[in-house]
């Protein structure tokens, strides 16, 4: 087969990603060669880092553990994806909004958003527990890939009023089959909304694996068909991550337009505590990747430049203990819920449909407590 030369064919060249994930940590935590593209983030900023990922590691565990006391109607971990989530939540300012997905509750918690509000939606209480303008942070999307929408959308209506906010939207490997994918990259790349995309590929939408959703060379290759910068990060690489999404917030809000950044990562449980992983992967593979846990590498990496040492270790123990301490207190409240508030909120203006099925709900409430 022989394919023509397009008419500027070396255009392309600056959207294309680097040739290997970027990496400045081996995988025993060893400094490997720097990409000198993206400065290494400050000492201060890393040992930032690794408390941030610590502290997330105990939330998700915490939140996980809720499901089994029926507090949480379900949870996804994020565990194995500490670094991108961390990393993700570092290179945003405060006035930056965040469009997170159901999987990305660590990032939301870096944020700073309140636990128990945070876990309101996966409680069952609320479509969103937080206040999504406080926080600048959308709720959680479960449809797949909305969200990269929203953060289109939002980003490109902040330019329009002159501001330098920018956007950071997650999606993992599976949600980049969806049109809205392509629609939010497309719309990105020709009106320059200053939008980071964060893929993060962690080798399965549920239970089907990378090799059966894209043959694509990388995901990150996806964003050179519709002229948007493209990265590749090793996802398990914390030093990598902060190093590359800062430089992703730096070029997107200078005005040079969105950037897709793919992480390579892993997600270590299952998709919910509804799946079972093990009908689709085995363990040897997990314990591979339990070998490139970002959390270790980091703490291997601070250790050997003596950032950190036992004393900051067991501070940091006690302070994530008290905060899952919290946390449970907070989730074994009762909230009264109404549930006409599935009604209020959706729309500003109901809509027949809904009119039609707040009344219907209504009526089988009145009947349910007259019988009793
Ligand atoms: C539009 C849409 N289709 C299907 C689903 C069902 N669904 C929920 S999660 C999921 C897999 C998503 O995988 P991926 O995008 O890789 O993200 P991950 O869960 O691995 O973070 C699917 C198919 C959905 N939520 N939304």
């Amino acid at each position: 087969m022989t394919l023509m030369e397009p008419v500027g064919a070396r255009q392309y060249q600056k959207f294309l990603p680097a040739e290997h994930a970027v990496q400045y940590l081996d995988a025993t935590g060893e400094l490997t060669e720097s990409d000198a593209r993206y400065p290494r983030p400050s000492d201060d900023r890393l040992a930032e880092m690794y408390r941030n990922m610590f502290l997330g590691r105990r939330f998700d565990q915490q939140a996980t553990a809720l499901t089994k006391q029926g507090r949480l109607a379900v949870y996804p971990s994020s565990r194995g994806q500490d670094a991108c989530q961390i990393a993700a939540a570092m290179c945003l300012r405060p006035t930056d909004w965040m469009f997170p997905t159901y999987r990305d509750s660590m990032a939301l918690a870096a944020r700073g958003i309140d636990q128990v509000e945070l876990l309101g939606m996966l409680a069952g209480e609320w479509h969103c527990g937080y206040d999504p303008v406080r926080y600048r942070t959308a709720p959680q999307c479960t449809p797949l890939a909305t969200q990269l929408l929203h953060a289109t959308g939002l980003a490109y209506g902040e330019t329009r009023k002159g501001r330098d906010t920018i956007a950071l939207v997650f999606c993992g490997d599976g949600a980049t089959s969806e049109g809205d994918f392509h629609e939010a990259l497309n719309f990105a790349a020709v009106f320059k909304a200053p939008v980071i995309f964060l893929v993060q590929n962690n080798g399965f939408a549920i239970s089907v694996p990378i090799a059966r959703q894209s043959v694509a060379p990388t995901l990150a290759h996806k964003g050179v068909g519709y002229g948007v910068g493209s990265e590749q990060v090793d996802g398990n690489d914390p030093v990598a991550m902060l190093a590359v999404m800062d430089e992703a917030a730096r070029f997107v809000r200078a005005g040079n337009g969105p950037v897709i950044v793919e992480a390579h990562t892993y997600r270590i449980d299952a998709h919910t505590n509804a799946d079972d992983a093990s009908r689709y992967r085995d363990d040897a593979e997990v314990e591979h990747w339990l070998g490139r846990d970002p959390l270790a590498r980091l703490e291997k990496y601070l250790r050997g430049k003596a950032l950190i040492d036992d004393g900051v270790a067991d501070a940091l123990t006690a302070e994530a203990e008290a905060a899952a301490t919290a946390l449970r207190a907070g989730m074994n409240v009762d909230r009264p819920t109404d549930p006409m508030d599935l009604f209020r909120y959706v729309f500003a203006e109901q809509t027949p449909q809904l009119r039609e099925q707040q009344a219907q709900v209504e009526a089988e409430l009145a009947a349910e407590s007259e019988e009793h």
